[in-house]
């Protein structure tokens, strides 16, 4: 009740800010993209986690003009970047109807093109209400807006459901890249992950990759894209700018 009041404030106040996490081609290492990671400095100096106040916003429906705002923020920040902006969508967003609609206004307000726009969604959104969500991804498709299912491994997608939903990418959790470094049976699933998203033309990103043994398995595994502090971490956007020779 206090932090959803709190949030509130803060939405008011410009409390929030977005850093950006790049994502490498796994054999380049070039900068393919980035992902939106939104970011609260409260009055009192103190940072609070997106995993503490996201689920509080959720709760209270507060998600969706703090959902909006990432959108529209990020959206404006990397209008001259020229690669992939990924934004996370959380499943209350995902059930608002205004959803679609809200999305295709601020491509047009900021311009951005939305074939370099990507929705990161994980699989509680869609299991709560396939139906609504099929619907609602059906629209933001429609606008050219890609889909991409995060924190892959961790829950329990079927093939079945990688078939419904159709996404365009598909992200390995980092639990699942860290655990099959060392561990047969995670690596046998990992891969076995990355076969099913070819059959079903999905490009694959590994998430969390945090060492040199972790990058050679997963880029040898057949990851497209790789994220993870071993190449940067979340920075601001002036400092995503600089990375790709432009002036911030
Ligand atoms: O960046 P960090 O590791 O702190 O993110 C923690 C969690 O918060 C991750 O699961 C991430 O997907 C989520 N998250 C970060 N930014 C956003 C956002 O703008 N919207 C939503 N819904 N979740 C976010
Ligand atoms: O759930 P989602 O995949 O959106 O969450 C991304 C989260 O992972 C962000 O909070 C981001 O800060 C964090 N993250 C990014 N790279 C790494 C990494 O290499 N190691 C760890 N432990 N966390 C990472
Ligand atoms: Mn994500
Ligand atoms: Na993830």
């Amino acid at each position: 009740r206090d932090l959803d009041n709190e949030l509130r404030a803060g939405l008011l106040n410009d409390e929030f800010h977005v850093h950006y996490q790049p994502l490498v081609d796994a054999r380049t290492h070039e900068i393919v993209g980035v992902e939106a990671l939104l970011r609260w400095a409260r009055p009192d100096g103190s940072e609070l986690g997106p995993e503490v106040f996201v689920p509080v916003a959720e709760e209270s429906g507060l998600i969706n003009p703090i959902g909006l705002w990432v959108l529209r923020r990020a959206c404006s920040d990397a209008l001259d970047w020229g690669i992939q902006l990924s934004v996370n969508i959380s499943a209350a967003q995902l059930r608002n109807p205004e959803f679609p609609f809200q999305l295709g206004q601020v491509l047009e307000e900021t311009g951005f093109p939305a074939e370099r726009l990507e929705l990161e969604i994980t699989e509680t959104c869609l299991v709560l209400d396939p139906i609504v969500a099929e619907r609602t991804l059906d629209l933001v498709r429609g606008l050219g807006v890609d889909v991409v299912l995060d924190d892959f491994g961790t829950g329990y997608a079927s093939i079945g459901f990688l078939r419904q939903f159709r996404f365009e990418k598909l992200k390995l959790d980092r639990s699942l890249v860290v655990d099959s470094a060392s561990d047969e049976s995670s690596r046998a699933m990992m891969l076995s992950s990355i076969s099913m998203a070819r059959a079903l033309s999905m490009r694959v990103t590994a998430e969390g990759v945090e060492t040199m043994d972790q990058a050679a398995m997963v880029r040898s595994a057949g990851c497209d894209h790789l994220q993870g502090w071993l190449y940067f971490a979340p920075m601001p956007s002036g400092d995503i700018a600089r990375h790709l020779g432009q002036s911030p």
